[in-house]
């Protein structure tokens, strides 16, 4: 065995090598991780110049259409992942590649982002939907009468009104006006708190809508044939059960204009009090009572309009909350039927003369709604036949004591026979799913107490539509259920259901 001189030579230069190859290695993995440390900084600096310093050129301020910010999920997460991916590539060149993984990882932290971001707006969406549809809230403007699928609020930080605020682009839970208010985007979230227009019309609602059911009552009949008379008299009604029973009733006129114009309802039922008419000229706004037993409330609106309105299919035409009602009052002046004034005596009609209308044709006005009602109906695509019609004759406080006293006789016979209006009655049982007849006497009596004719007719209009809430009403603590449901009339011209 020879020793080769170089042996040790050789292997001091392999050991060398050895450890030069491993120091490149480590070298190099060294700068590979300096290399990647610094791209992700560089990374994650722009990230946060982007996303959270908002310092993004192509992002503009919201134009002069514009009411509210977009909400991250509608769009901006999509420009600033764009924007940083932009910047990293100016700052790296070529090397952005070994960014990809991390841009990826950005990418998948924004797509988890937007789908939770939308499958809030879909499930608010819905929870919000279901929750209306389920007190069956349906929202009509009093001014304009459309249906309004959910109300415009007014930003209160700058007074911009936001037509839909409801969760979407622009916001999930809260939405931000181009003033940075916050305001809540459903009825849920406390929207109803803010100052509600019609996105229709833009007219202020002051009844807060959305937040209880809406029950939309039209009077309609003749000139003169009693029909502002018996809005005071019905509210006056439920106020003084209100009054009587704090505790399980409560009513609240909403909005300046529906208190305007009620407010005078205990004057106005005063026996001698004359009602001026109602313009003709003007259109018919809803008065909205806010009528509360227990837990559950409901948003009444009487529409009142001019005789007038009733007299022509165009100006009929345009009373478009008529398709949105299932009760109405045909409200109808006994005195102005020829068969009942020549059945009064002459001293009668000396006595009476001044509270005689002119309208002799009580079916013209009824005549009028029932075609635009059906063809309101149609048109919506309601079932027909679902209405409910109450006749209510005015005046029982001046029929009292006459020849034509229907006190002791049940209303619908005493329509049909003394007043004559057995065609009306049989159109009205065809037309409408049920009819109801009564006599009322649209005055207070000496203790200042609305007639119990109102407050028998006020349980009947809420007894069905309310729902629970006519129960509630019925109940034996309640005023409103005094005169009992079958009782026959007792005070002057006191009118039950036949
Ligand atoms: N005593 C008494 N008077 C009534 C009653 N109902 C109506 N009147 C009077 O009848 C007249 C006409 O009543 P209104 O309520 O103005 O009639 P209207 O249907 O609103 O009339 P237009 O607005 O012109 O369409 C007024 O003088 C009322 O005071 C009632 O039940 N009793
Ligand atoms: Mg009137
Ligand atoms: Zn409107
Ligand atoms: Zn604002």
């Amino acid at each position: 065995m020879t020793d080769d001189p170089w042996e040790p030579f050789l292997s001091t230069v392999r050991t060398v090598f050895a450890f030069l190859v491993c120091a490149v290695i480590v070298l190099a993995a060294l700068a590979l991780v300096v290399g990647l440390l610094l791209l992700v900084r560089i990374h994650l600096r722009r990230i946060h110049e982007v996303l959270y310093l908002g310092d993004h050129p192509g992002v503009g301020s919201p134009g002069p259409e514009d009411f509210a910010w977009l909400g991250y999920h509608g769009g901006p997460v999509w420009w600033d992942l764009a924007e940083v991916y932009r910047r990293v590539r100016l700052d790296t060149g070529l090397f952005v590649v070994f960014l990809y993984p991390f841009l990826a990882a950005q990418a998948v932290v924004a797509a988890a982002h937007l789908a939770l971001a939308w499958a809030g707006v879909v499930v608010s969406r819905l929870v919000d939907a279901a929750l209306l549809a389920a007190r069956r809230i349906r929202m009509v403007c009093p001014n304009c009468f459309e249906a309004m699928s959910y109300p415009s609020y007014v930003c209160d930080g700058c007074g911009r009104t936001h037509r839909d605020v409801r969760p979407g682009m622009w916001g999930v839970f809260r939405r931000h006006c181009v003033c940075d208010r916050a305001l809540p985007t459903l009825l849920l979230l406390g929207s109803a708190d803010l100052d509600t227009r019609c996105p229709h019309c833009d007219h202020a609602l002051e009844h807060r809508p959305g937040e209880a059911r809406e029950f939309v009552l039209p009077l309609f009949g003749a000139a003169g044939a009693g029909k502002t008379r018996l809005a005071h008299g019905l509210y006056l009604s439920l106020e003084h059960g209100a009054e009587l029973h704090p505790e399980t009733l409560s009513v609240e006129l909403m909005g300046e204009e529906t208190e305007r114009r009620l407010r005078e309802s205990r004057t106005v039922l005063s026996p001698r009090h004359r009602v001026a008419p109602t313009p003709p000229g003007r259109r018919a706004h809803g008065a909205t009572l806010r009528v509360a037993a227990g837990r559950r409330t409901l948003l009444v609106q009487m529409y009142d309009t001019a005789g007038e309105w009733f007299n022509t299919h165009e100006r009929t035409e345009e009373l478009s909350y008529l398709g949105r009602a299932t009760t109405f009052l045909l409200v109808l002046d006994p005195l102005a039927v020829p068969a009942v004034w020549e059945a009064l005596d002459a001293e009668e009609q000396r006595r009476l003369a001044g509270d005689r209308s002119g309208a002799r044709d009580p079916e013209r006005a009824y005549l009028q709604v029932r075609d635009q009602v059906q063809r309101q109906y149609r048109t919506l695509g309601a079932a027909p036949g679902r209405g409910r019609l109450a006749v209510v004759v005015t005046r029982g406080d001046l029929l009292a004591g006459t020849s034509v006293d229907p006190r002791g006789i049940p209303p619908e016979r005493w329509l049909d026979e003394v007043v004559g209006a057995a065609n009306l009655l049989r159109a009205a049982h065809v037309d409408f799913g049920s009819v109801e007849v009564f006599v009322t006497s649209a005055v207070t009596g000496p203790s200042g107490a609305p007639d119990p004719s109102l407050t028998t007719l006020s349980r009947w209009v809420l007894a069905r539509d309310a729902g629970a809430l006519g129960a509630t009403l019925r109940e034996p603590c309640d005023p409103l259920s005094d005169a009992g449901e079958e009782r026959v009339p007792v005070s002057a011209g006191t009118g039950g259901p036949s």
